[in-house]
This record gives structure tokens, C-alpha cells and sequence, in this order.
């Protein structure tokens, strides 16, 4: 049986770059989550009968929402349900799950990279029938029924048993409790040559990877311990935990500073990796090099050819704007189109339906292909350990050798975080205020050539998608881009990126923050961040 109840719009229900994601106690508010799900039923066209994919990271809160996710979907007519057993699908296993058995759709439930606990982040997200996450339109019209909604649907039905493998029924729907790993390790195992990385494991190849407590623990388990022989150990951090330890499950310098200092360490391991809370970013560390995500699209797409999904070569590169052009050389090279998007992997979407891409990235620790409509942690880690088997390199001489032939973009991004909202909004409103006196003006070496708030034209469906980002583009090729975060849950975060390029094969191996130090300088000439937001240094340099 269900029931309709009652209920009044919240004014904050804008899903971000991500989803919708707050802090938990906005969304244990009454109705909270109930308002925002039947705002994406009453958004998203007919599923009468059809499926729906539900899974989530294992953070606080999951559980619950998953039930009320299961009971509303009952309510609303959806055929099936298919939930991860405990709660539990990364994000870009949630994604093959919908595209493997044609779901309508699925509803994710993460907050990502950002902590969990009972006063942290949770968050919700809807992908469609593709895999990918909602485009603008129809993340817009969520938005504008959360406004107007009045009521929801939700069946009164007991809990659904999620720890056990197999269906069950609420109310007409059929309910499939599936294993989160096994549809996800058979995609891993077509594409790449896991023989070729057994051997190379066998042969004293040592990885270490740090699911940071959070959802790929299962999944690097199964396929790098269990699949490859990597020795137990080898993966650290393996189970998933509601608070992710305490820690912030974000894989990047300072929060898996760990691994990377284990990696680095004298006799350390041969390649180390990290995911993130809902298993879809990775950080990769070579002995004696740290990969910055964006050389990582780039190395990635140059050795494509020697995973076995990928021998044919790729069809195109994308890239989010704010990323380095490190992959626009490799494009250039393989003769093939790359294309610069706004951040966010929603658009890459059409680009990867439409065959123009094959790989994608961002520089938030973020690749992936058309294999899945996500980005994927594991998935990039294994193309890594696919390409340095075959190479029989080791990640340090890959990266030396790649700069040499392509030139090296040195690359950093500078995040100022917990900022006054207003302060922030001052400091870009006034950049866009000068953005057409800024051409010809000079900052010691550096000449502006272009500045702009880049829009994006969608190639597939003619879409326009402004105000993404400030780009100040430099006569030598370097760049400076400022945009605010569209993830966060408190205040606001000013992330500024900037990017040298180096042709000179004699000057490789220089102090990334020294060679951008004029950009720097530049960044808090034009933007004033110190005197707009109180700030002399950001919170997190990556
Ligand atoms: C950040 C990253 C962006 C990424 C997004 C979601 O967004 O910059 O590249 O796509 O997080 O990733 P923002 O708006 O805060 O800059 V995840 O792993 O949080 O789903
Ligand atoms: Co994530």
C-alpha cells in the first residue's frame, strides 16, 4: 500500500556539478530527501514498469535513504529496483549496472570525496538511462519541481532486507539485491590484459592501493588481490566505513599523503593509487613521480592502444577546460579532435554517445572512457598497470619519456576553501567586470592574449552552457583559470588553476609552485584574493 503525503518546497535543492549534496542534518529535516526524489520522479518522463539502479558509497545515512529511495520507487510505478547488497555500488559500477541491463536509470546516493558522519556531507544524484549523470536540462527541471512540489509518493512497507543476495517484493515492485563487484570485475577483465598484469605482479611488480575506507575496497580487493595475485596487503583501507575513518576520502596529496610518502619512500612500492569516497576519482603515484591527473589523461591516451580495449585506437579526447593542455598535444599527434568542456562529467556525456570521444578527464583526479558514462578510479589504475606491463617501464621513465616527446605542462591547482559566499561572488563578478581590458596588458614576462568566460557550445545537441569559468590566456601558452566549486556544502570555494607550458626537455624536472610562481603572482594581482577574501594562501595546493 502506499500513501501520499503532504509536503512544502526547501529553497536549496539545486543539484551542483554533482548532485544535490548538503550536510546530514539538512537532510534528515522532515521530508528533505523525500521532497528532492519525487522532484526527480516527477522530472525525468515515463518509467512505468521499468527499472531503477540504486546504490550508494556506504556513508552515514545511506542505508536509510536507499529504503526510502526503494519504497517511493515502489510507490511511483517503477517496475524493479535493483540495490547494491548492503547498500553498496560505486559510482562507476552503479553506471555499468544501468547500461548493462537497460535500467531507466539509477539514483546514486554520495557526497564523493567530501567526509561522512552523522554532522558531514551526504548527497544524491540521478543518472539516466546512459549511465551518466543527469545533463543540465534535466538537472534544471529537478530544480524547478523542488520549488513547486506539494507532495510525494512513498509505499508503507516494511524495510527491505539489503544483505542478502536475491529478491524479494514491495508491494507489485520486485526488489534484486545484487553483488556490487561481480558485474564490474567481469567489465575490468574485457578490457584490459590481466594476464599481462598477473605476470608482471608475479614477477615483483608491487602496487599498493588505498581504498581510503570507502567504496572500492571490495572492488580492489576482488581485482587486484583475489584477480591479479597482487599480495594481501596490497590493498589498504579495504572496508568501507560510515565515517570513512574520520578522514576525508579524497585522493589527492594531502589527504593520501600516506600512500604517497610510502610510495616515494627508499624501497617503496612500484606504483601506488588511491580512490575517492564513491570510487570514481584516482590519484596515481609512480615510484619516484607523483602523476598529476591531467600528464595521467595525457600518458593514458598516448598508450591507449596497449589495453585491449582500446587497440583500435580512440575516436577522440575530452578534456574539462580547466585541465591541462597536456592532452590536446597527444590529440594533436594521434590526428584526432579534442574537445574542452565544463567541469563536470555530465558533459561528456553526449561527446562519449556520440562516439566523438574515447577517453576523458579532469583534472580533479578524474578519467575515464567509454566503457562506462563516469569517471572511474579503478579503471584508470588498471589501464596504468595494463600500459606498464606492457612497457615493462617503470612509471617514472614513462612520464620522462612523455615529457620529452610532448614537452611538459606544469600544472597546479590552488583551492581556497570555506570562503564568505559573498566574498567569493564579489571576486568573480569583478573579474568579469574587466575580462575585455585585460588583452595586451602585461604582468612582468606575461603578455594577456585572450580572456574570456568560457561558454560551452554542446557539438551533439546544440546546447549553450554559460558562465563556466574565467580563462586568462597568456602569448607563451600559459593559463590561469578561475572558477567557484559547485560541490561543496558550506560557504563557497574559490579554486584557482594554472598551467605552464615547458618544450625544453633541459628544463623537466623543475619545483612545479616555483615555475608557476609569476602565474601565481598574476592570480592575486587580477583577482585581489587576498583583500576580497581575507586569505594570503590557499587551504589545499594539488
Ligand atoms: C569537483 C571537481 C570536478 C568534478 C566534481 C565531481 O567539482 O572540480 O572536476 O567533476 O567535483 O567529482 P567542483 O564544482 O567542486 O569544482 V566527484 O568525485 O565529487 O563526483
Ligand atoms: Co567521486
Amino acid at each position: 500500500m502506499s500513501v501520499t503525503i503532504p509536503t512544502t518546497p526547501f529553497n536549496d535543492q539545486k543539484p551542483g556539478t554533482s548532485g544535490l549534496r548538503k550536510k546530514v542534518p539538512v537532510f534528515t529535516q522532515p521530508h528533505y530527501a523525500e521532497n528532492f526524489i519525487q522532484a526527480i520522479f516527477d522530472s525525468i518522463g515515463d518509467f512505468k514498469g521499468k527499472t531503477l539502479v540504486i546504490g550508494g558509497d556506504g556513508r552515514y545515512l545511506n542505508r536509510e535513504v536507499i529504503q526510502t529511495t526503494i519504497k517511493m520507487a515502489a510507490a511511483n510505478g517503477f517496475g524493479k529496483v535493483m540495490v547494491g547488497q548492503g547498500g553498496i555500488l560505486s559510482t562507476p559500477a552503479a553506471s555499468n549496472m544501468i547500461r548493462k541491463y537497460q535500467a531507466f536509470g539509477g539514483i546514486i546516493l554520495s557526497a564523493s570525496h567530501n567526509p561522512g558522519g552523522p554532522n558531514e556531507d551526504f548527497g544524491i544524484k540521478y543518472n539516466t538511462a546512459n549511465g551518466g549523470p543527469a545533463p543540465e536540462k534535466i538537472t534544471d527541471a529537478i530544480y524547478e519541481r523542488t520549488k513547486l512540489i506539494d507532495r510525494y509518493r512513498i509505499s508503507e512497507a516494511d524495510d527491505v532486507s539489503l544483505d542478502a543476495i536475491g529478491t524479494s517484493k514491495v508491494d507489485d515492485m520486485e526488489v534484486e539485491v545484487f553483488d556490487p563487484v561481480a558485474d564490474y570485475a567481469e567489465l575490468m577483465e574485457q578490457l584490459f590484459d590481466f594476464d599481462a598484469i598477473r605476470s608482471h605482479i608475479a614477477s615483483g611488480f608491487r602496487i599498493s592501493f588505498d581504498a581510503m575506507s570507502a567504496v572500492t575496497g571490495p572492488y580492489a580487493k576482488e581485482i587486484l588481490e583475489n584477480r591479479l595475485g597482487a599480495p594481501e596487503g596490497s590493498v589498504l583501507n579495504f572496508e568501507p566505513l560510515e565515517d570513512f575513518g574520520g578522514h576525508h576520502p579524497d585522493p589527492n596529496l594531502v589527504h593520501a599523503k600516506a600512500l604517497y610518502d610510502a610510495v616515494m619512500s627508499d624501497g617503496g612500492p612500484d606504483f601506488g593509487a588511491a580512490s575517492d569516497g564513491d570510487g570514481d576519482r584516482n590519484m596515481v603515484v609512480g615510484h619516484g613521480v607523483f602523476i598529476t591527473p591531467s600528464d595521467s589523461l595525457a600518458i593514458l591516451a598516448a598508450n591507449a592502444h596497449l589495453a585491449p580495449a582500446y587497440k583500435g585506437g580512440l575516436a577522440g579526447i575530452a578534456r574539462s577546460m580547466p585541465t591541462s593542455q597536456a592532452a590536446d598535444r597527444v590529440a594533436e599527434k594521434l590526428g584526432i579532435d579534442c574537445y574542452e568542456t565544463p567541469t563536470g562529467w555530465k558533459f561528456f556525456g553526449n561527446l562519449l554517445d556520440a562516439s566523438k570521444a574515447t577517453l576523458c578527464g579532469e583534472e580533479s583526479f578524474g578519467t575515464g572512457s567509454n566503457h562506462v558514462r563516469e569517471k572511474d578510479g579503478l579503471w584508470a589504475v588498471l589501464l596504468w598497470l595494463n600500459i606498464l606491463a606492457v612497457r615493462g617501464e617503470s612509471a617514472l621513465e614513462i612520464v620522462r619519456k612523455h615529457w620529452a616527446e610532448y614537452g611538459r605542462n606544469y600544472y597546479s591547482r590552488h583551492d581556497y576553501e570555506g570562503i564568505e559566499t559573498e566574498a567569493a561572488n564579489g571576486l568573480m563578478d569583478a573579474l568579469r567586470g574587466k575580462l575585455e581590458t585585460l588583452p595586451g596588458t602585461t604582468f612582468r614576462d606575461l603578455t594577456v592574449a585572450e580572456a574570456d568566460d568560457f561558454a560551452y557550445h554542446d557539438p551533439v545537441d546544440g546546447s549553450i552552457s554559460r558562465k563556466q569559468g574565467i580563462r586568462i590566456l597568456f602569448e607563451n601558452g600559459s593559463r590561469v583559470v578561475f572558477r567557484l566549486s559547485g560541490t561543496g556544502t558550506s560557504g563557497a570555494t574559490l579554486r584557482v588553476y594554472l598551467e605552464h607550458y615547458e618544450p625544453d626537455p633541459t628544463r623537466h624536472e623543475e619545483e612545479t609552485q616555483e615555475t608557476l610562481a609569476d602565474l601565481i603572482a598574476y592570480a592575486e594581482h587580477v583577482a585581489e584574493i587576498a583583500k576580497r577574501t581575507g586569505r594570503t594562501a590557499p587551504t589545499v595546493i594539488t
